[in-house]
């Protein structure tokens, strides 16, 4: 069931404003800075970026507060070393296998403690929201590193509109399971589909971010298109893609790889140098990025975003809840 407060984002400005009005009534949603919904190029409007192809140009604004000062790495790094089973366990699989994965029409359906639920196509989650480019470090279990200008949205702003109610304590994201898209789930290596949490603090953390593109343009398959998620000061598994679920839940989610190996992977995963994986050490990561800097640094306590998120964790005990 729709909630009919929701259900005024189904409709698109352009409906009941004539186009010249438009353009002023957007720029005033969204706040002056970035058009969320759709651009006029040369008479044409472009797509609302729900709808758009792995690829489209994107538009969007550039966030100075949440971006580093690092050079991102080459698109060419980032979309082919890939972490994504169901395309495939190796870093290049998913970049070859996803080339069909078919991102249109995509539904998101949202449940569990809040008021606000139902189904809901990729335009209705997207619409209300001006996009920004983020600059952010990721760094994976397997200690290694990139730089990544993703494109998105901060989830608070769209949990929000769900209304949790006081007993959701986690919110839960499903991939999609879709066996005759994705190969890998016709294979036991994970446990399908694919499950991460946050807790709604670190969920609803201004760093916390819902993204749909890369380097300017809509998410390509193999990155998680046309939905995933970027907590930047977590393990890259948090980072779950082509989102159709989200969950709000009372108790602690089971999480894919928390399930799969309880002693490996933890449900925080917080990036923390003085934790160590169980078969090999976390205090140092390899940057991907070509010979020249393709190096050894060391890895920085919550991947460099301490000052910034470490207060969601006082007292507890980060080698107990890892
Ligand atoms: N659905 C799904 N999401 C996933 C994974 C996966 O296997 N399946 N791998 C995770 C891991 S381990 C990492 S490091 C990141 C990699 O994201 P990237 O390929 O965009 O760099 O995606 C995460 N999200
Ligand atoms: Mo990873």
């Amino acid at each position: 069931m729709r909630n009919a407060s929701f259900d005024v984002n189904r409709i698109a400005p352009s409906d009941i404003t004539p186009p010249d009005k438009f353009l002023t009534r957007r720029s005033l949603l969204a706040g002056g800075l970035g058009l969320a919904a759709a651009q006029t190029i040369g008479g044409f409007l472009r797509p609302a970026y729900g709808q758009s192809a792995p690829g489209t140009a994107l538009t969007y604004t550039h966030n100075v507060e949440y971006s580093a000062a690092d050079t991102p790495n080459t698109f060419k790094d980032i979309s082919t070393y890939n972490n994504y089973y169901e395309f495939g366990t190796d870093k290049s699989d998913p970049a070859e296998n996803s080339k069909n994965f078919r991102t249109q029409p995509w539904n998101v359906t949202v449940g569990g403690e809040c008021e606000v639920a139902g189904t809901f196509s990729l335009e209705d989650i997207l619409k209300p929201h001006p996009l920004e480019e983020r600059i952010y470090r990721m760094r994976c279990v397997e200690a290694w590193s990139m730089i990544v200008p993703w494109v998105g949205f901060p989830l608070a702003d769209l949990l929000k509109r769900f209304k949790p109610t006081s007993k959701a304590k986690y919110v839960e994201f499903h991939t999609l399971l879709d066996p005759k898209q994705m190969p890998g789930e016709r294979g036991s290596v994970l446990d399908w589909p694919y499950v991460e949490g946050l807790r709604l603090d670190e969920a609803m953390h201004p760093l916390t971010l819902m993204t749909v593109g890369l380097y300017g343009k809509a998410l390509p398959n193999q990155n998680g298109a046309p939905l995933r998620l970027i907590v930047p000061w977590k393990y890259g598994f948090k980072g779950v893609k082509a989102i159709n679920t989200i969950r709000f839940v009372e108790r602690m989610p089971a999480t894919t790889w928390a399930k799969m190996a309880p002693g490996e992977y933890g449900f925080f995963a917080n990036v923390n140098p003085a934790v160590d994986h169980p078969r090999w050490s976390q205090a140092t990561e390899r940057h991907i990025g070509g010979s020249l800097f393709d190096q050894r640094r060391p890895t920085l306590p919550f991947n460099g975003y301490a000052s910034q998120v470490a207060p969601l964790y006082t007292g507890m005990n980060l080698k107990t809840y890892f």
